[in-house]
């Protein structure tokens, strides 16, 4: 904990608060997507998708999205439909991911799953309609002063992330692995790269792309946003194990109950953290080049690591 205590000291040196960042930022984002929804016929859909988009998640995602293209020069307003974008698919990810079919949860962000309340067959159309809104949204929304080359290639961006050669795919080896106890470190790494790195990896990216980040630095951000992806990924394991369900907002405990492989079960708790610590030491170094600029992105590396849900 030593280098975020010393990047604790940097940042009240700097007068950077990350806590009042973060609620700001929240609310923007709240209130971006709120409006992104209206209600109309047929209310049953719009109103499924808006409980779990407004359910209130911590909105790292579209955080991380505005903070990558303020650092790269542009501005919130350029990159508002892109978060909007990020977190709808993210959203969407979750109430998939908690069908009966997958992982069968029953809460989420602390109330009922979207498939508990409006049944599975509404719930997987809500989780359709959002992913489907989230690229019409990148589509139309974009500010005009934006290239049209930026935002298309947003769209490229976050359909391969979600895709087979992301989280479809790395739900797909998760999926396959349950129930088996010889899991190679290198199995859990390409699950957890794909299901929860590559989204990771598009909001930073897609932040930067959208502000006109230059090809060396999209891959300076393609290696912070890796780097804290597996980080995020380790800490989420972490929590599992060591968190509340009041905490968490969703069942606690249900890797040990599965007896999933992760990475504390390869580790042990300890080493877990101190991996994840190390990513984002890493990752922090990728942004030296930006200065201060690149203070909120570095404050977000350590928040993912020293988060308690
Ligand atoms: C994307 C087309 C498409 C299909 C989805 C179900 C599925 C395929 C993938 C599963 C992806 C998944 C649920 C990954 C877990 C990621 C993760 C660590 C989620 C927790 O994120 P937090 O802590 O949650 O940021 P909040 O609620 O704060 O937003």
């Amino acid at each position: 904990m030593v280098a975020t205590d010393n990047f604790q000291k940097k940042s009240e040196e700097t007068r950077f608060n990350l806590a009042s960042y973060l609620k700001e930022r929240q609310k923007l984002c709240d209130t971006a997507l709120d409006q992104a929804i209206p209600v109309v016929y047929p209310e049953k859909i719009y109103e499924a998708m808006r409980y779990s988009l407004l359910a209130g998640g911590k909105r790292v995602r579209p955080i991380l999205c505005l903070a990558t293209s303020e650092m790269i020069g542009g501005t919130i307003e350029m990159a508002m439909p892109t978060a909007c974008a990020v977190e709808m698919i993210h959203t969407m990810s979750l109430i998939h991911d908690d069908l009966p079919a997958m992982d069968n949860d029953d809460y989420r962000r602390g109330k009922l799953t979207n498939h508990k309340v409006y049944g599975e067959d509404i719930a997987i159309l809500a989780g359709d309609g959002l992913l489907a809104l989230a690229f019409e949204f990148v589509a139309t929304q974009t500010p005009q002063n934006v290239p049209r080359e930026r935002a298309l290639q947003v769209i490229a961006r976050l359909g391969k992330a979600l895709g087979a050669a992301g989280l479809v795919g790395g739900q797909v080896v998760d999926l396959d692995s349950e129930g088996k106890s010889d899991i190679s470190l290198e199995t859990l790494n390409f699950i957890h790269n794909h299901k929860t790195a590559a989204l990771l990896e598009a909001c930073v990216v897609c932040g930067g792309v959208i502000a006109g980040a230059s090809a060396e630095d999209v891959e300076k951000l393609t290696r912070y946003s890796q780097n804290i992806g597996l980080a995020f990924q380790i800490i989420d394991d972490i929590l599992d194990i060591t968190s509340t369900q009041e905490q968490l907002g969703k069942t606690a405990g249900k890797d040990l109950k599965a007896e999933k492989v992760t990475y504390p079960s390869l580790w042990g708790i300890d080493e877990s953290r101190a991996k994840a610590q190390q990513l984002v030491e890493s990752a922090c170094v990728e942004l030296a080049s930006f200065g201060e600029k690149a203070l909120p992105l570095q404050a977000i590396a350590h928040y993912i690591v020293s988060r308690n849900h």
